[in-house]
């Protein structure tokens, strides 16, 4: 039994965690866009009933480069699309049901948006991802051992026919459908086909790659560790666990995923661990998922929310995928882009002023940077994730005072401090808790 956290045995343990490619390379992405449309989206709902007519779908044709060109605009590196939510209505070509866009007159029953946005991505150089919804109200396979062939046949699909997929996402709701019926989902199944047919593919959500932030408000943990106890991995597949109310924003007895603290040291005592980092979502308009006309006119986040967002996410170890839904036309509304466009300019007026650096000394758990005197507003570093996450406490010194303190650092970590500080040639910081000795990857100190 490990009863000791300063053991070097448990923190050698810990800390030969790490990374696997598909995971680094994701993280890079740090920023990435949801697309929430379908049938939802004329009918005003958040969970279609299973019920509503295709017909519902009154579009003949979208102009998906537009899209693409428009999240492009916005800083984004990826777009998550919901090819079939809750309801079960598809917006791709499917073998295995007539409740899809084939049955809308939708470039008369011919079009599938799965395959034009993962076109229009590719052209406008964005990552494509799907979100296909495991909980299924239309089909009627759903609760027996026949809808597991459905879904796995669905997903085949899926990854077959669109090129290449950067992220699948498994939204955890209603884990138990409702009317009684109660779907064991084969998630393992579902996992071998995806690491089979895109085995560069991330599996979000209610899967083993990137888990949940534990919040869809935009708040991060102080601290976001990326190690965490394996058994994490299959909380949101758990259906006594999972949503079970429309527009409720959290999964109440998930256990772990919104806990204050997740992966501090007492935390993986005699645990099995994983490398399972956060992702945070969130939609533009603070409520909905889906585009309506309300949301839009009084929930759309200000850019000072986004751009907290921002930094409390991608700035704090953490991924950020922001939902832009489109409207009834088929548009993603102006109002939302010119947002993202100015908080990205806002968040890239910060980085502006890189200063250059003459000297970094590295000296254990001390690490000096000298430069030209001159005011110094942020701080940016990142640890080598390579060796695992390692720092758990930090502070920045400048002018032989403390400006900064903070917590784990991990991917990245942005600090902003909380005023200028004029006339520095020399900022200092010292790594107060660390498992075993830091790896750092990079500094960067910004005007
Ligand atoms: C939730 C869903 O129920 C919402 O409709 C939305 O898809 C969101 C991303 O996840 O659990």
């Amino acid at each position: 039994m490990e009863q000791n956290v300063e053991n070097t045995e448990f923190l050698k343990r810990i800390t030969a965690v790490v990374p696997d490619k598909k995971q680094i390379e994701f993280q890079n992405l740090e920023y990435y866009n949801f697309i929430h449309f379908g049938l939802n989206t004329f009918t005003k709902n958040e969970w279609g009933s299973g019920n509503v007519s295709p017909h519902a779908f009154e579009l003949t044709d979208i102009d998906t480069d537009e899209w693409a060109k428009q999240l492009s605009s916005t800083g984004s590196t990826g777009v998550i699309l919901t090819a079939k939510h809750h309801d079960g209505f598809c917006l791709f070509q499917s073998k295995y049901t007539d409740y899809s866009i084939a049955a809308s007159k939708y470039r008369q029953g011919r079009g599938d948006l799965v395959k034009q946005l993962s076109d229009s991505c590719r052209k406008y150089g964005l990552k494509f991802g799907i979100y296909l919804s495991p909980w299924d109200r239309h089909e009627k396979t759903y609760g027996t051992e026949a809808y597991n062939d459905f879904f796995a046949n669905q997903l085949t699909e899926l990854c077959s026919n669109y090129g290449e997929i950067f992220c699948f996402w498994f939204d955890g709701a209603c884990g138990e459908g409702e009317n009684g019926k109660k779907q064991i989902y084969d998630w393992n199944r579902y996992f071998e086909i995806i690491h089979r047919l895109q085995p560069d593919a991330i599996i979000s959500n209610c899967g083993p790659d990137v888990r949940w932030i534990g919040n869809e408000d935009g708040k991060a943990r102080a601290s976001e560790f990326s190690v965490v106890p394996s058994k994490l991995q299959d909380n949101l597949k758990i259906a006594s666990v999972s949503q079970k109310t429309e527009g409720a924003t959290v999964m109440k007895k998930a256990i772990g995923f919104m806990d204050k603290t997740l992966g501090e040291r007492e935390q993986l005592l005699n645990e099995e661990l994983c490398w399972y980092p956060a992702e945070m979502d969130i939609s533009v308009t603070r409520i909905g998922w889906f585009w309506r006309p309300l949301y839009e006119n009084l929930h759309t986040r200000s850019i000072k929310n986004l751009e907290n967002c921002y930094y409390n996410s991608v700035g704090s170890n953490a991924t950020l995928l922001v939902n832009i839904p489109p409207n009834t036309k088929g548009e993603l509304p102006s109002k939302f882009i010119k947002r993202l466009v100015k908080t990205r300019k806002k968040i890239e007026k910060r980085f502006e002023n890189k200063i250059s650096v003459d000297s970094i000394d590295y000296n254990g758990n001390v690490v000096k940077l000298n430069f030209e005197p001159q005011t110094i507003r942020t701080v940016v570093f990142s640890e080598d994730i390579t060796k695992s996450q390692r720092i758990e406490s930090f502070a920045i010194k400048a002018c032989g005072k403390t400006v900064y303190e903070g917590t784990t650092v991990g991917f990245k970590k942005i600090c902003i401090l909380s005023r200028p500080i004029k006339k520095c040639s020399e900022i200092e910081i010292e790594i107060n808790r660390c498992r075993l000795e830091p790896h750092i990857r990079k500094i960067e100190v910004f005007g």
